[in-house]
């Protein structure tokens, strides 16, 4: 584990601590049995004075923190879908710029794709169903990788040049007209490594298309509980557009999408460059939500406490969880709560317990579910797509949502 001195974007040693929610248990170590122990870390969000990016007191090592790995991005129809439409939106641009070139200079007719973080695929599937042809995929976790189509290469690796011996066999490969990073980046401590490594593999008119989570509506909605140890940094517009510029690289555009709790989509192309008046703006309200100033995320850290009493209160051991996530350990955690147990349709993750509470994780049974009288959405980000799913199985109970403040429906 390594304790964070200094900023990873700007390197300022001024990082002042405005939400500690203890020592948490790795969220996504699920657990094979209820007397298995697991190791806790501290779970601290630093803001830098000087950049205002927030980011985590310790970095565990990825190579625990991605090995046996559960999540599987497919299993949301809600994200497939995110995944088509932004494949779609990328594929259209592309064909009209191809078409506005007069066929040259914008030289590649078909789009391809470089993939890091590809979990299993899901992303990569919904990009080839638009015409874009794989040039390779990266994703650590070999059994995760199995998900991605056998036709593309992949590497289960890190993507970080000083890991990657087999990088330089991949450096035979041509580059790509698009290079996507979704979910990946705020998961990265060295992030400038991580693109001088893109870098190896842009072409003149290559793209690097980004998300991340968005800290503005982290902070605004209160979702405390999308902070784990995956998630080293919570990005705002302004040190982002700081950290490529510093990279010689510029963000050209950037998008915001509802996905995760709201995310947002960067736009980023090697060298000096206009950048759309949309970066400009994001950064305004930034400011102008106080976002700029630590006195905001201790409003934040303080809502996130009413939140935790709240749901102590409300909560008995009756209640059924849906959605073993990420966001869910760090809820059920930090409050303490002990639910009797928690539906979710990974198969990686049925069996198998939330560390620290000890949940069991077990597949929707129609019979528990008539005996349910409340459900608290530990995949709140899905709300819809869980709850039209569940009612229409003949749920008749409530649903609690637990952020942006807890509530009963
Ligand atoms: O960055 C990350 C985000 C994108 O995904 C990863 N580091 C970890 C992970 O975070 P999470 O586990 O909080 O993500 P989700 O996608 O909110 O988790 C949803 C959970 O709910 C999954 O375990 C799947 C489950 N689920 C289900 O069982 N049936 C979800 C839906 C929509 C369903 O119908
Ligand atoms: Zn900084």
């Amino acid at each position: 584990m390594r304790q964070v001195t200094n900023c990873r974007v700007c390197g300022s040693s001024r990082l002042e601590k405005y939400l500690d929610l203890g020592r948490l248990p790795l969220a996504n170590g699920l657990l094979q049995s209820p007397q298995d122990e697991c190791e806790r870390f501290p779970l601290e969000v630093l803001l830098c004075l000087d950049c205002h990016l927030s980011q985590l007191s310790v970095v565990v090592d990825p190579k625990v923190l991605y090995s046996n790995y559960p999540y599987r991005s497919s299993v949301s129809t809600t994200f497939r879908r995110h995944c088509y439409d932004m494949a779609r939106v990328l594929k259209d641009d592309h064909d009209a710029k191809w078409r506005a070139s007069g066929h040259h200079g914008y030289d590649i007719e078909q789009p391809t794709l470089i993939d890091i973080g590809a979990n299993d695929g899901c992303l990569i599937n919904q990009f080839k169903r638009h015409g874009f042809r794989p040039v390779f995929a990266v994703e650590p976790d070999q059994e995760t990788s199995r998900g991605i189509p056998g036709d593309t290469l992949v590497l289960n690796n890190f993507w970080s040049f000083n890991s990657m011996a087999p990088m330089q066999r991949l450096m035979t490969l041509p580059g790509a007209s698009h290079i996507t990073a979704t979910n990946v980046f705020a998961h990265v401590d060295d992030i400038k490594d991580f693109l001088e490594t893109a870098k190896l593999f842009m072409q003149c008119g290559t793209t690097i298309i980004i998300e991340v989570p968005y800290a503005y509506h982290m902070v605004l909605n209160n979702e405390f509980d999308t902070i784990y140890h995956e998630h080293l940094s919570y990005f705002l517009v302004k040190p982002l557009d700081r950290l490529f510029t510093e990279a010689g690289m510029t963000l050209t555009d950037v998008t915001e999408h509802q996905i995760h709790g709201g995310t947002i989509r960067l736009f980023v192309k090697n060298g000096k460059l206009p950048q759309s008046k949309r970066v400009f703006d994001m950064v305004d309200r930034e400011a102008m939500s106080g976002l700029h100033d630590v006195d905001r995320y201790k409003q934040f850290a303080r809502s996130v406490e009413d939140i935790r009493d709240d749901l102590r209160a409300l909560v008995k051991d009756d209640v059924v969880g849906f959605g073993a996530s990420a966001k869910g350990c760090t809820l059920l955690n930090y409050c303490d709560i002990h639910l009797k147990e928690i539906w979710d349709d990974t198969p990686q993750k049925q069996g198998k317990y939330v560390p620290g509470v000890y949940t069991p994780i077990v597949p929707f049974n129609f019979d528990r579910m008539r005996q349910t009288k409340h459900i608290l959405l530990l995949a709140w980000n899905f709300a819809d797509e869980i709850m039209r799913k569940i009612n229409a199985c003949g749920y008749e109970g409530k649903w609690i949502r637990p952020v942006p403040y807890v509530e009963v429906m």
